[in-house]
């Protein structure tokens, strides 16, 4: 939980019965015990997503709920669903003051029914406003704005996990500046009013920014979106993470600085979701590739396909989904199967590449090194992680871990704790620039480790 004003955990609750129940699954259909020493390999995305701490969701066209082929795919394979149009604000509030849940509410009882997580999408936007709000300006469309966020988010309160509060609302191309719309020009501040709206009507949804061409740490639109998080962090307005929609589509293609763009958001305290992935022709190196940028950021929460089948897609001719139109698994399932099962394959690209340097809004925690995180092996009771450092080949890095849980033993590196006993500063001792350590999950099986710093000499 990003913010500690709030209501104690529901979310984290509701995750640690995920992961439970694909786990408890898994069980079933394989008929296997999983012994420490062997690697469980998952048999569908959402199960095994779930025993990296994490989700894998597609966005749901609640009419298709009818289509028990589209029914099957969904219901076998994701644990997390977006509603495609359902909850946009025309759909939601069609004349003013009149609102139509219907359908937001179906794919609501659906996702409850089969212990998906749901993610709002989407309070504020500049697109799909009904008639009614195109044509409005100023301190009255600010107004209906803020009713609207009001009264949706408290209509769903305690049965979203996350919002996408506001979306798209930075423009394209090297300005770095604000989209112009309707709502921009009630005042630079609707963004954070939004929010603050939201988080008062549901204190505990965590509430996102989102918006697509923020894959590449070095394009202004991402560079934009970055200042805007971090100086909501530093005044306190509540935001506790960034949806990157990641449409590979249309041109846009998948950046080798993807991991940096994710670790560095992540950096300012906010989680990271990949919140609308679909990708041209469907390769299967670059869904691997996004699938283990994810699973090396520690913050990096899940992974949402815009869609089931290629029929399903907003770009149905670019093929860019894990399932053909007959439903059938193309290649890319299987990579992004794979990935999400060992973890550890190593990216194409070079994905750890640093912000480029000079550029004053590089986060931190680096201070002359860059530190990343490679979950290793995963048994029963605890798992390992291994560190890599660049950029120093003398270095501290401090990393914490959730309670219950408990360091058990480690390599390559000269531990210290704090106090408390979940903080470690290792420090290089001559073994290389790769540490690792095996954590004890003592019940708490989602929690990742997550690096505080890395200190050069
Ligand atoms: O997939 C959605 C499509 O069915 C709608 O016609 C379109 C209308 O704007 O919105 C699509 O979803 C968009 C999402 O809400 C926001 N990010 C871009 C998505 C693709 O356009």
């Amino acid at each position: 939980m990003a913010n500690s004003s709030r209501a104690p955990g529901r979310s984290r609750r509701l995750r640690t019965a995920l992961v439970v129940s694909a786990a408890v699954g898994l069980l079933a259909t394989a008929g296997a015990v999983v012994l420490p020493g062997s690697a469980s390999a998952a048999s569908t995305l959402g199960a095994s997503a779930a025993e990296r701490g994490r989700y894998f969701g597609t966005a749901v066209a609640v009419s298709r709920l009818n289509d028990s082929a589209y029914t099957t795919i969904l219901n076998r394979e994701f644990n997390q669903v977006t509603a495609e149009n359902e909850m946009k604000i025309d759909a939601l509030q069609p004349n003013q003051g009149q609102f139509n849940y219907g359908n937001g509410d179906r794919l609501v009882q659906h996702a409850r029914s089969q212990g998906m997580l749901v993610r709002g999408h989407t309070l504020a936007w500049h697109a799909q406003q009904p008639g009614w709000m195109q044509n409005m300006s100023g301190t009255t469309l600010r107004n209906a704005m803020l009713n609207h966020v009001t009264q949706v988010a408290t209509h769903y309160r305690g049965q979203i996990e996350w919002w996408d509060v506001v979306n798209e609302a930075f423009a394209d191309g090297s300005s770095g500046a604000r989209r112009d719309s309707n709502l921009q020009r009630t005042g630079n501040d609707w963004i954070e009013a939004a929010f603050r709206a939201a988080r008062q009507a549901d204190p505990n949804a965590d509430l996102c920014y989102n918006d697509y061409n923020i894959d590449n740490w070095n394009d202004a639109k991402t560079q934009a979106v970055y200042r805007m998080v971090q100086d909501f962090k530093n005044r306190g307005v509540p935001i506790d993470c960034v949806g990157l929609q990641s449409h590979f589509t249309g041109g846009s293609n998948y950046p080798s600085n993807y991991r940096t763009t994710l670790s560095s958001f992540a950096a300012l305290g906010v989680d990271v979701h990949i919140t609308e992935l679909d990708i041209r022709n469907a390769p299967s190196d670059a869904y691997r590739n996004v699938v283990n940028d994810c699973i090396a950021v520690a913050r990096c929460k899940g992974i949402t396909v815009w869609g089931i089948r290629d029929s399903d897609s907003w770009r149905s001719s670019e093929s860019p989904l894990l399932f053909n139109s007959s439903g059938q698994k193309k290649p890319a399932y299987d990579a992004v199967l794979t990935a999400l099962n060992n973890g550890t394959t190593p990216p194409t690209g070079n994905p750890t590449t640093p912000p480029p340097t000079g550029n004053p809004t590089t986060p931190p925690p680096s201070s002359g090194c860059t530190a990343t995180v490679t979950p290793g092996q995963v048994w029963g009771d605890r798992y390992n992680t291994s560190v890599t450092v660049s950029g120093a080949s003398t270095w501290s890095v401090v990393v914490a871990i959730t309670a219950p849980q408990k360091i058990s033993s480690t390599w390559s590196g000269s531990p210290t704790w704090d106090s408390s006993g979940n903080v470690m500063t290792m420090r290089s001792n001559g073994s290389g620039n790769t540490f690792g350590f095996t954590t004890m999950m003592n019940g708490n099986s989602s929690a990742r480790p997550q690096i505080r710093s890395c200190t050069a000499g």
